[in-house]
């Protein structure tokens, strides 16, 4: 057994340039652990919520100390000495100092940097590889261990983007048969055309926060229409080899009651926003649509799962924001077939296990997801697979604090086929 003995924590810089807080956790047998959380732009009104200082002084009120205080005087005293390879006794210590529902106490990016950097030590204290270690703490029973087929966000709108087109991400997923290696180099491999095609019909080549291209464009689906251009040049198949999938992100779309895209010339109803979908839908045969519709419109995403569900996977993102209660709400109405995971949404590891637990036994997909502000952390790779994620959602596959965790997986691909 061994013992938490230290504590550091530092403000450090993710991959916007902005603070964040990275932990180490140090055990009485020396091993230890560093984690360092992301951080949303795209943020669900549910999610638990970031601690920063406000202090407009300092990184535009952005800075961590205050979170960096609370680590030093409310959780260091609650958790040195105790045994790390109890998650959930530490996890339940720091929720109930926490004493919110929300974390806004403590601070989610407070409590799931200790939390990921315990997980990791006890990891290194047991000598196992850490998706082998949270899938014990999981105590998810997989046939086997498989790397979750990768979902690419090559074009990047909405808030990522750079005022170019409404939906946030456009994503290349390829089939699910092929192995993982194969799919990132097709990821890779269409990347580099999308570049091309789309320098031959704007000129410009931007990319947004998750590494994906930025052009400006007329209309939504004109990105669909690159993207299959680019599946083209690069010889691979659309529908065959690879699929495509959306991130629309709707809640930042909706204003007064109506959709405003550029594919419309006038807002759209949420009925119509619907109707868009499934038409959308009958001509590109999307593979997932995540947030396609506002938060709290449970109604309209019933609508939506009830009318194309059945062939489409319809992915709660900010409508569930990794919380048990709202995912317990989506099965019962039906809202939707599948749901994102991001740990610092919950703001623990337990507190996400149990959210993975109950979508897997209600039979939702499960898409792991990274934040689009990230660090070199490659911690959500290995909690990808160690839950079984059917996708992992990881941006696109350039930028060095998105290709960590695609890195990440060929490793864990590779030592995965030395056991199998
Ligand atoms: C999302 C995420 C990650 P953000 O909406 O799925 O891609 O974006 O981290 O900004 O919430
Ligand atoms: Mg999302």
């Amino acid at each position: 057994m061994a013992k938490i003995k230290k504590i550091i924590s530092r403000e450090i810089l993710d991959s916007r340039g902005d603070p964040t807080i990275e932990a180490t956790v140090i055990l009485d047998d020396d091993s230890f652990g560093v984690f360092s959380t992301p951080s949303g732009l795209s943020t669900g009104k549910h999610e638990a919520v970031e601690l920063r200082d406000k202090d407009p002084e300092r990184y535009s009120g952005k800075g961590v100390l205050k979170a960096l205080g609370k680590i030093y005087s409310v959780i260091s005293p609650l958790i040195l000495g105790k045994d790390a390879a109890d998650q959930r006794a530490i996890d339940n210590l720091i929720i109930a100092a926490d004493k919110t529902k929300d974390k806004s106490n403590l601070g989610a990016n407070t409590t799931l940097a200790i939390s990921g950097a315990v997980a990791k030590a006890q990891a290194q204290s047991q000598k196992i590889e850490l998706w082998q270690y949270l899938n014990e703490i999981s105590q998810i029973k997989l046939g086997r261990f498989e790397i979750p087929t990768p979902m690419f966000n090559i074009i990047n709108g909405g808030l990522h983007g750079s005022g170019n087109v409404d939906f946030q991400e456009f994503l290349l997923v390829p089939k699910k048969s092929a192995s993982y290696s194969d799919n990132l180099r097709a990821g890779a491999e269409i990347y580099y055309h999308l570049k091309q095609t789309i320098a031959s019909h704007s000129g410009i080549v931007l990319v947004g926060d998750e590494g994906g291209y930025s052009p400006s464009l007329y209309s939504n689906v004109d990105a669909l229409k690159l993207i299959a251009e680019a599946i083209d040049t690069a010889h691979y198949q659309l529908g065959l080899d690879v699929f495509l999938s959306l991130d629309v992100a709707a809640t930042e779309l909706k204003k007064e009651g109506s959709y405003k895209i550029k594919d419309r010339p006038i807002p759209l109803s949420e009925d119509e926003f619907v109707e868009f979908f499934a038409s959308l839908n009958s001509e590109y045969h999307l593979l997932s649509i995540e947030d396609p519709l506002a938060e709290d419109d449970w109604d309209d995403w019933r609508k939506l799962t009830e009318k194309i569900g059945k062939e489409t996977i319809i992915v709660g993102d900010d409508l569930i924001t990794t919380n048990l209660e709202r995912l317990k709400k989506a099965k019962a109405e039906k809202a939707c077939n599948g749901v994102i995971i991001k740990p610092n949404q919950a703001g623990t590891i337990s507190e996400t296990i149990n959210v993975v637990r109950y979508a897997k036994e209600a039979g939702f997909k499960i898409v792991v997801s990274h934040r689009s502000g990230e660090t070199n952390d490659d911690f959500i790779a290995d909690f990808a697979v160690a839950i079984g994620a059917d996708y992992a959602k990881l941006g696109a596959p350039a930028r060095g604090e998105r290709v960590a965790k695609y890195n990440r997986l060929l490793e864990i691909e590779h030592e995965l086929s030395k056991i199998s």
